[in-house]
């Protein structure tokens, strides 16, 4: 079992620091140099060092220019193009290892997995497995955020639905590497229609906080009617950039406690997700700036100008929102959030 890695990083003075402990120790103060918008068409200058996620592209990741792609088979609702932007600081050295795309900077570490599922256990088991190995070898052993892709999210493997198998790999690797459920962080797991399986991160010398959402269950506590191996990740994770507080926030959806509210009403499900991303807020601290962004994942199209509505009413400064079709891993459920709270220019 390897040790170290989701555990709070503890000085111990009988133990010779490896490199990348010391390098952690050097910047556990240090604010994250790491900042993200929502842009409405591909920025023109060249080399930009920094991860984008882009819907309606070919399904794939690469390291072109210096950036990180990642297209994760996002398919944007009519007229909401937009690219999701993380920067950090410097020009980032791109590498290749195994199947893991890595741009690192010297404070932050971008890194994209994606092969096709032979089965999804296995194959979530192994990208859990390549991509915590590898932050962890170059000093960034602590995940801020993780965002999960993989086509018909409901069908069947095994006799499980898929995102039970999809929570069985991810569990197992999990184990492998000695890390807990308490510390991982924010996350997205949704159903999209391209093939293989897409795991992304951005990962950091220093953990972030784990949020969890006083009316909800911590998701690793799901009784097991959701599935045999219970999902892990947090509500939100806040992190201290240089650029102040940030709230990452899981994608969300209409569950109090663990069960699912207002089964086939998708305006009381904005509703009450919009309740559970105000209590992320509330509970994460004031002295965070509101949502600069939201990504909508809607199960059907014409939900879309509800929802919207809804997003308008709630906020005195409506967020810039992508808005995307994808299935939220219960059936039941018409619409997930998430985002970021973060200082917009
Ligand atoms: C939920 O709250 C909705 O398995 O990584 C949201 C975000 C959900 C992440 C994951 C699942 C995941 O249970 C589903």
């Amino acid at each position: 079992m390897l040790e170290g890695l989701g555990s709070w990083p503890v000085q111990q003075a009988d133990q010779p620091p490896a490199h990348s402990r010391e390098k952690a120790y050097a910047s556990s103060n240090m604010a994250l140099p790491l900042n993200t918008s929502l842009l409405p068409r591909t920025p023109e200058t060249g080399s930009c060092a920094c991860l984008r996620v882009h819907a309606d592209h070919p399904p794939g990741v690469n390291l072109r220019d210096g950036c990180l792609s990642v297209a994760p088979g996002l398919e944007s609702l009519a007229a909401s193009y937009r690219i999701e932007e993380w920067r950090a600081d410097g020009p980032g050295r791109a590498s290749l290892e195994g199947h893991v795309h890595l741009l690192e900077h010297a404070d932050v570490l971008f890194a994209a997995w994606h092969q096709p599922d032979t089965t999804l256990a296995d194959t979530t088991r192994q990208a859990y497995l390549d991509l915590f190995l590898a932050v962890r070898a170059r000093g960034f052993p602590y995940p801020v955020r993780i965002w999960n892709y993989f086509s018909d999210i409901h069908g069947d493997e095994d006799g499980l639905e898929r995102y039970q198998s999809f929570c069985i790999g991810r569990g197992l690797a999990l184990d492998e590497l000695g890390i807990t459920e308490e510390s991982m962080p924010a996350a997205t797991a949704i159903g999209t229609r391209a093939a293989g399986l897409f795991v992304y991160l951005i990962a950091a010398r220093c953990p972030g906080k784990a949020i969890e959402n006083p009316r909800q269950i911590s998701a690793y506590r799901y009784p097991e009617q959701y599935s045999p191996e219970s999902p892990a990740f947090a509500r939100a994770t806040r992190i201290e950039t240089t650029e102040g507080p940030q709230l990452l926030l899981s994608g969300t959806a209409s569950i109090t406690g663990h069960e699912s509210r207002h089964v086939g009403d998708c305006a009381a499900q904005a509703r009450e997700i919009l309740a559970n991303l105000d209590a992320l807020h509330a509970t994460a601290g004031n002295d965070l700036p509101p949502p600069a962004w939201l990504r909508v994942y809607l199960r059907r199209p014409e939900d879309q100008p509800v929802v919207a509505g809804i997003l308008s009413e709630h906020y005195p400064h409506t967020p810039a929102v992508h808005w995307v079709l994808g299935d939220v891993c219960r059936r039941e459920l018409l619409v997930e959030i998430e985002g970021v709270h973060a200082r917009t220019p």
